[in-house]
């Protein structure tokens, strides 16, 4: 039976690109049997402050209610709530070679980036590999930046059926349809993204319409003065539009300016956000009913996970 599961880093506001790339497909394949997992063990890869990761984690799971993640269809766990996840992280680490979780390009860029690099961030990989394994899940949809550490989780599986017995699912990486990679309205050379420090480029998922009208008034756009897809010319326009597109209800258009553009794309992501702000509102007068869902959702995938660590503890030759 196909299984997915969609992570989402606690790391930040979620932002138009995690919905147009990601809640939204999950959305639309609830008919599928889904995790949705908010990855807080990875957020702790990075320097963090621990209230402000409690109050991220809360606010992920409630946006993704609001965004139309229904828990009676879609198990949403936090993957520290599941102990099993980190169990099977360590044993898959004595699986994986130093050398392969180096290599990865996230792990070279993002320790680059930093004066101290926590030894998580290195086996982050490998904890993402647990994360699917875990659950037998079969499909899980990648972006480009995602896809070196799914084949890593392939080739640890594989490996690892083929050295102790068949033990793990081997999943497939899969693009959703009808997904755009949104970029940073600031700077439409690279992704819009919770990490930035800069707001400027962002649009978050409870932005009020006034920040929105803002953001999208101050978008990077260029001297050129057609409306159109040209990403490699016309970067911050294509991007735009993108937006537009993914967010209108109809054919957007026809422009005669940059400004009917923009004034076109603040309506249609109010038109999507508004909802979801205002749901989430209402979800947030009762945040046990958040935590609530989130216990469910692990009393649901526990008894499976289980059934994956001791199936992989017999196989290495653990005790039971
Ligand atoms: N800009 C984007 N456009 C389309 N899809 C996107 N996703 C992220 N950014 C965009 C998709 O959202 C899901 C959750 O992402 P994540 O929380 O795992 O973190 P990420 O991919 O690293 O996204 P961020 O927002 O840039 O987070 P930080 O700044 O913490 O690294 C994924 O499915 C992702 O593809």
């Amino acid at each position: 039976m196909t299984r997915r599961l969609t992570g989402f880093q606690p790391t930040g506001h979620l932002h138009l690109g995690n919905l147009i790339g990601a809640m939204r497909p999950l959305v639309a394949a609830q008919a599928t049997p889904s995790i949705a997992m908010i990855a807080d063990l990875h957020a702790l890869t990075m320097e963090h402050d621990p209230r402000q990761l409690r109050a991220n984690t809360l606010q992920v799971a409630t946006v993704l209610i609001a965004a139309g993640v229904d828990p009676q269809r879609t198990a949403i766990i936090a993957n520290s709530q599941v102990p099993e996840h980190s169990e099977l992280h360590y044993l898959l680490e004595c699986a994986t070679g130093y050398g392969e979780a180096a290599r990865m390009i996230q792990f070279k860029e993002k320790s680059a980036a930093s004066k101290t690099v926590r030894l998580s961030l290195l086996t982050y990989p490998v904890l993402m590999a647990a994360d699917i394994l875990v659950h037998d899940c079969d499909q899980v949809p990648v972006g480009d930046d995602q896809s070196q550490h799914l084949e890593l989780t392939r080739t640890i599986a594989t490996r690892f059926n083929a050295r102790y017995g068949q033990t793990f699912t081997v999943p497939e990486g899969i693009r959703p349809v009808n997904t755009a990679r949104i970029m940073d309205l600031a700077d439409p050379s690279r992704k819009m993204s919770k990490s930035t420090p800069s707001a400027a480029g962002r649009i978050g998922l409870l932005d009020p319409p006034e920040v929105i009208r803002r953001t999208i008034a101050r978008a990077v756009t260029d001297t050129v003065g057609v409306v159109r897809v040209d990403p490699e010319r016309q970067p911050g326009v294509s991007n735009l539009l993108a937006i537009l597109r993914a967010c209108a209800d109809r054919e957007p258009g026809p422009f005669t300016s940059y400004g009917v553009l923009k004034r076109e794309a603040t309506d249609a992501v109010e038109s999507v956000l508004g909802p979801i702000r205002a749901r989430y509102a209402e979800l947030s007068e009762d945040p046990g009913h958040v935590r609530k869902i989130l216990a469910e959702g692990k009393a649901w995938v526990q008894p499976r996970a289980a059934e994956t660590v001791r199936r992989t503890r017999a196989a290495l030759g653990l005790l039971d």
